[in-house]
Parts: structure tokens; C-alpha cells; sequence
């Protein structure tokens, strides 16, 4: 028999969520980016091991505002921890704790088994991140934690860097020992389950933001409008193509051109940066046809929303 588990990866913007889903399942299967909100979606990373396989769920940070985009991400997240076997919650020890690391603190609080004793599952375990930075303060996370969730033992609270690969072996074995038993999910070649647009889209989506500035980032989304598998060959070899077109939507009609770039370079480096990295993981010669249009106060539009965030 083997474990088997879902654990959703919750915590605030930035902590590095997609960072140590990327890490574990030894892939990008995420966006990362230095901007808060960069994850929008409950996103499954899956790590195979002689133990059996943990499904991670990367989800959206959860930041305190009404407007209708954060509630949604707010929600995606939610979600996700309802349909878990396990949560680990990822900390900033950069960063001060304030009100939005307590009020998810108060919304895992109720999660966490009550009373689990030195051997018990508490159910959630929890990283604390950023060690590496010389301004981090694990002690004042760690203080954090048994403040608010004082159920969860310290043994289950990890300080780890998820960027230079510290200290995250040992938590990754405690979720597999927590896991319950049971058959896998998924063929354990996978390493992640998403559909082949959303991944496509993701990864324009992230070439994208980590060139672009200000509030830019958060007013695109990647559509693929069309693509196509294309067999063909010259001189006898075979090759096999995929030619996708694919629209970056922002808000407003005046920042199309700080995305296309003068002369179009900036559109141009994104493009050949989204297609090198589709080459190496679809390990297709990929042509794409990548443009920018406007999908005015997309933000606002139910509609759109649910096709980008409801998957
Ligand atoms: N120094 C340092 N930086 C890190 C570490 N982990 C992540 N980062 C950086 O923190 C930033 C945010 O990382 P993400 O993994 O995108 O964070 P996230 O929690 O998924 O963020 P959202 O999706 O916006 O909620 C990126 O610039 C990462 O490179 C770490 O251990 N040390
Ligand atoms: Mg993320």
C-alpha cells in the first residue's frame, strides 16, 4: 500500500507557494513572479515517490479586499482547502505577520485536528519561508504560529527555503507520513494534470509579467485562440509542429502599446521566450503567433472571470 493525498498550498501573496510546488514536483507548473496574486487558479502539482503520491494544489494568496478579482482568488483558495487531505501553509518570515497573516491564520485555525497530541495529524503543517533573506525572522513567525494556531505542534512547522532548496526534504517526508494510504491519482508519470491551453496560456501569462511594470501584471490574461499539431518533415525527418496563436488581454486600449514595446520588442521578447520554454516541455518545434488586444475593464466582467478563474 502506499499514501496518497491532496494538499492544498495556502498562505498570503508572495510567500512562495508556486515556488515550493515547483520545487517538489520537480517541474515549473506554476507561474512565479516577484508580483503579489501571480497564481489565479487552484493549480495541482504532482510529486511521485517510492511512498506514493502527494497532489499539490497551489492556490491563489489570499489578500483582504473586496474588489471583485481578490474575492474571487480569495474563493479559489477556500475552495481548494475544503477538498484537502492536508494544507501546508506557507509563511513570509520577511515579513511582518499584520492583519492579513491573521486572518487566514483565523480561516486555518478551525482546520487544524483538535488536540493532536506529539504523534497525532494535525492536518495542516506549516513552512515557514524566506529563511535565506538576511532580513527574515523565523522566530517571529514561529511565535506567530502558536499565538494563532496553537493546536498545531511546533514539530509541524518547517523553516525552509524553498529558494535555495533548504530544509524542504524533511517537510515534504512529514506530509507523506501524514498522508493516509491508498491508491494514486494519477499514472505516476504525471507531474501535473492541466489542460494543455491553460498550460500554454500560464506560460505566455508568465513570461509576460516578469517583464512587465507597475499595475501592468495584473491586468492581462493569456487567451490561446487557436492552435494546431502539425506533422511534417524535410530531408527525411520527421517533425512533429504545434502552431498556436495566442492574445495577451489587458484592460485598456493605452496599455497595449507598453506591452508591444517600441518597435515591438518587448512583445517580440516575451513571445520568444514563451516559445523556447513550449519547446522544451512539449518537446514539439512550436511556432507562435502571439498578439495584444484589449478586453476593456476585463477585471469587472463576470463572464471573463469565469472563464479564467473557474476551472
Ligand atoms: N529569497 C527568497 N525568495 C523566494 C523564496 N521563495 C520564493 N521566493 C520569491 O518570492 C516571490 C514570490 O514567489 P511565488 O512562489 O510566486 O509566491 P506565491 O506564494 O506563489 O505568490 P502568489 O501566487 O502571488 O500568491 C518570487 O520572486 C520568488 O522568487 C525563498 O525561499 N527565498
Ligand atoms: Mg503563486
Amino acid at each position: 500500500m502506499t499514501k496518497a493525498a491532496f494538499v492544498a498550498v495556502a498562505g498570503r501573496p508572495s510567500a512562495g507557494k508556486s515556488t515550493l510546488v515547483n520545487l517538489f514536483c520537480g517541474h515549473t507548473v506554476a507561474v512565479v513572479s516577484p508580483v503579489p496574486q501571480t497564481t489565479r487558479n487552484a493549480i495541482r502539482g504532482i510529486v511521485n515517490r517510492p511512498q506514493g503520491q502527494l497532489v499539490l494544489v497551489d492556490t491563489p494568496g489570499i489578500h483582504i479586499s473586496q474588489k471583485k478579482f481578490n474575492l474571487r482568488l480569495a474563493e479559489t483558495a477556500l475552495r481548494a482547502l475544503d477538498k484537502a487531505d492536508l494544507i501546508l501553509y506557507v509563511l513570509d518570515a520577511s515579513r511582518p505577520p499584520g492583519p492579513e497573516e491573521e486572518a487566514i491564520a483565523a480561516a486555518l485555525a478551525p482546520r487544524v485536528a483538535a488536540n493532536p497530541g506529539v504523534s497525532a495529524n494535525p492536518g495542516i503543517i506549516a513552512a515557514i519561508n524566506k529563511i535565506d533573506l538576511s532580513g527574515a525572522d523565523p522566530g517571529r513567525a514561529g511565535d506567530f504560529l502558536r499565538l494563532h494556531l496553537p493546536a498545531l505542534p511546533d514539530q509541524f512547522c518547517f523553516p525552509v527555503s524553498a529558494k535555495n532548496n533548504q530544509g524542504v526534504e524533511i517537510l515534504l517526508d512529514t506530509l507523506f507520513e501524514l498522508a493516509p494510504w491508498g491508491p494514486s491519482f494519477y499514472p505516476a508519470e504525471y507531474y501535473t494534470d492541466q489542460e494543455i491551453d491553460f498550460r500554454i496560456a500560464e506560460l505566455i501569462r508568465g513570461e509576460a509579467i516578469n517583464r512587465l511594470r507597475q499595475e501592468l501584471p495584473h491586468s492581462i490574461y493569456v487567451e490561446v485562440a487557436d492552435r494546431e499539431f502539425r506533422n511534417g518533415g524535410a530531408g527525411g525527418v520527421e517533425t512533429r509542429r504545434l502552431w498556436v496563436r495566442a492574445f495577451i488581454i489587458c484592460e485598456r486600449e493605452s496599455q497595449k502599446g507598453m506591452i508591444v514595446g517600441r518597435g515591438g520588442a518587448l512583445i517580440k521578447a516575451i513571445g520568444e521566450a514563451a516559445r523556447k520554454e513550449l519547446n522544451r516541455i512539449f518537446d514539439w518545434k512550436v511556432e507562435l503567433d502571439l498578439r495584444v488586444k484589449t478586453g476593456k475593464d476585463w477585471r469587472h466582467n463576470d463572464g471573463v472571470l469565469r472563464k479564467i478563474m473557474d476551472r
